[in-house]
């Protein structure tokens, strides 16, 4: 099989290119071929100097994750690293693209760096519950200092090549279109110098200071995750320990997360992204329809969101509400989410004007005639939503493609309001529409394969995580939210308050329990408004206006600035409520608490998969993570099911008098995976 990387004389300088498609990860065949390489332009006489470059859309991204966890097979990138960074020719890497993990090591481990003003680099493993294991925590602080390395290796996001270069991490930026000529001009400047820098030969200068400051400043960020601070250890290390005694600790470091859990379930969570923009029966080259204008009809919390998403991806929109006070007030918003994320730095200081200048507010219904993509969000009310459907039918354009942003409702029932089912489908955003990655896009029995390959190719666009659902009440994540709500409701009843059922939710790692939760959204969301109509808990409290925070008052009680403190109110309530139900009240433990409102989740997903509502477990984790913030270290429900054992949910379900979907139950006897 030949090698993908190829070595190619220009004069004194040998440049070295890998091509390996989609990113040159640093999987076997391409450290062997770098190893050749290296040792070509070392036993070449003629050679001063080398050039290491990649072809294709980035230099190396990194490692092969599709390797870990299988016999190492040739080179290790360590052997390669090695020999790159004691060559006794310098080797200047070029990058261009993304430099991730053992591709920023890898150029690391090279004697100088030139990048194209587009390029980043950074060592994300941490967000694979990694650290960078061939050098990055010994030469970045080294090289960098750990200011500015620390934030690289234990947050993990990537440095753009103009921050770099003002860090010391690229020598040179060169031309956009010129980096391989560039950098053998640049290879023939240092050719002779000596001595040939080596990252290893500095020092790191300890700065204790520095570190407390970063604890301290991502303590919540990091709260329950092993990686941050292993990466943390590891810079420590490089200021402490020589060389190759620091590489020995990080080793150490980077085997205990390698086979921890936390690492494989964030792993998992990398390709179950991914795998989510697939749709199994719908050809990955299906031919996409054109969508140049999106139309979206309501402009209020969830209206004025999603159509951020679209603006911010410089795709123009047309609003539409019923009413111009509605209208001012909704496009207010939206301008007051934007000035405030320039404000913050977040966006360029000219990226409201851009965005809201491709916003087109207006009442004409009609207006939505020019639109490719139309997506209906107002109230969750079936009858409005045929109403407006219907009307569509009448005005949009043959092809555009109808949405529903829907929470819950019946799509098929909405689709049916139209001539055209074929175009209609769900495309549920998670509150705040402008903020959470997480897209549910709902299909319907009948809409069509390129209307869901269109808009699962937009929302990668729009920069949204999608996964496919099927048409159930709650979809994916709102129908498994059903039973974790109930069994909390029941849980109150039976002696628990509400915040030991959201401690055990918060330690699990979740931002926030149940009870926190409906007071953030609302305890009077889905209220029937009847202040004397009292059946539940959650009526009583509505009832007393005790509406969430927003009231200062839900099943807790806040300050002014929010903060939440148990309620002696609610404990009266729910004590009423208790006793005129004649239940017992009685000692709950955290266990309990977790088999019915945590177990009952991975029970409905397994419900889920066996009705065909989502295509694949890990879609149902990737809903997860993404929709309501399930610790990603824990890889999402299926998955940390399984980490639990399959035998421990099934006999937990059991011993609390749940039915046990049949599918659970078979993988569990089997050992066998959800799938
Ligand atoms: N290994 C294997 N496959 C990878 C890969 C990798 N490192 N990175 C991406 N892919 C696949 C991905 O699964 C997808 O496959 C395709 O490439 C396109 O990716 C020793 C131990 C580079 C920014 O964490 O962040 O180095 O679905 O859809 O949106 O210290 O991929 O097409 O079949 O994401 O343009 C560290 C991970 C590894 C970088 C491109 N590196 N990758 O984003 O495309 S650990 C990373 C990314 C390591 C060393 C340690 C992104 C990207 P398919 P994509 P994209």
């Amino acid at each position: 099989m030949t090698s993908p990387v190829r070595t190619e004389r220009h004069g004194d300088v040998l440049v070295i290119i890998s091509d390996s498609p989609p990113v040159n990860a640093l999987g076997a065949a391409v450290r062997d071929g770098l190893e050749a390489g290296v040792k070509e332009g070392i036993a070449d006489a003629s050679i001063t100097a080398m050039v290491l470059r990649c072809d294709g859309r980035t230099f190396f991204a990194g490692a092969d994750i599709t390797e870990f966890g299988k016999p190492p097979k040739g080179a290790s990138l360590h052997e390669v690293i090695d020999m790159i960074d004691a060559s006794p020719k310098p080797v200047v890497a070029a990058i261009h693209g993304t430099a991730l993990g053992g591709g920023c090591e890898t150029a690391l481990a090279c004697h100088y760096r030139v990048a194209v003003p587009s390029a980043v680099i950074g060592t994300p493993e941490v967000k694979l519950g990694l650290l960078p294991g061939a050098g990055g925590t010994q030469r970045l602080p080294r090289l960098i200092g750990m200011r500015a390395a620390l934030p690289m290796l234990a947050i993990g996001d990537p440095v753009p090549a103009k921050k770099a270069a003002d860090l010391g991490l690229i020598d040179r930026l060169v031309g956009e279109d010129s980096l391989e000529a560039d950098a053998i001009a640049f290879a023939r400047e240092v050719a002779a110098k000596r001595p040939i820098p080596r990252i290893r030969d500095k020092d790191a200068k300890a700065d204790p200071e520095a570190v407390a400051e970063f604890r301290k400043a991502n303590a919540r960020k990091f709260r329950g995750f092993d990686a941050p601070e292993a990466n943390i250890r590891c810079a420590e290390a490089a200021t402490e320990l020589p060389f190759d005694e620091g590489m020995a600790f990080e080793r150490t470091e980077f085997m205990k997360l390698m086979m921890g859990v936390q690492s494989a379930a964030q792993r998992h969570i990398f390709f179950a992204e991914r795998q989510a923009a697939k749709i199994d029966d719908v050809p990955a080259d299906t031919k996409l329809r054109t969508v140049n204008r999106v139309g979206v009809i309501g402009a209020g919390t969830m209206g004025g969101g999603i159509s951020m998403n679209f603006l911010s991806a410089g795709i123009p929109v047309t609003i539409v509400e019923m009413n111009q006070e509605a209208l001012d007030r909704g496009t207010g918003v939206m301008r007051k989410n934007y000035e405030a994320s320039a404000a913050k730095g977040r966006i360029k200081p000219d990226a409201p004007e851009k965005a809201m200048g491709l916003l087109t507010p207006t009442l004409d219904f009609d207006a939505l005639k020019d639109c490719d993509l139309i997506i209906e969000a107002v109230y969750e009310n079936m009858d409005v939503k045929k109403e407006i459907f219907a009307r569509l039918d009448k005005i949009a354009k043959p092809g555009a493609i109808l949405a529903s942003n829907t929470s819950y409702l019946d799509v098929n029932e909405i689709a049916a309001a139209t001539s055209r089912p074929e175009d209609v489908l769900g495309m549920h955003f998670f509150s705040p529409a402008n903020v959470m990655k997480l897209l549910e896009v709902v299909r319907g029995d009948k809409t069509a394969k390129d209307v869901l390959a269109t808009v699962m190719a937009l929302a990668k666009k729009i920069r949204k995580v999608a996964v496919v659902a099927g048409v159930c009440h709650g979809f994916i994540g709102n129908r498994m939210l059903a039973p974790r709500q109930q069994e909390a409701n029941k849980l109150l009843m039976e002696g628990a308050t509400p915040q030991q059922i959201d401690k055990v939710h918060v330690d699990f790692g979740m931002p926030m329990g149940p009870f926190q939760m409906s007071d953030l959204a609302g305890v009077d969301i889905g209220w029937h408004r009847d202040p004397n109509r009292i059946e539940t808990i959650r009526d009583a409290l509505c009832a007393e206006g005790r509406w969430g925070q927003k009231k200062q008052a839900g099943f807790y009680d806040y300050d002014e600035k929010r903060n939440p403190t148990p309620s002696p109110r609610v404990a009266e309530i729910i004590e009423e409520f208790r006793q005129k139900s004649n239940l017992p009240k009685r000692e709950i433990t955290d266990e309990e608490i977790v088999a019915r409102t945590l177990y009952t989740m991975v029970n409905e997903g397994a419900l889920i998969l066996e009705e065909g509502k989502a295509q694949r477990a890990s879609d149902i984790d990737v809903v997860w993570i993404y929709g309501y913030g399930w610790p990603v270290y824990r890889g999402g429900p299926m998955f940390w099911a399984q980490t639990e054992g399959l035998k421990k949910v099934v006999a937990a379900l059991e011993k609390y008098g749940f039915k046990v979907a049949e599918s659970l139950k078979a993988a569990a006897e089997s050992g066998g995976q959800l799938k």
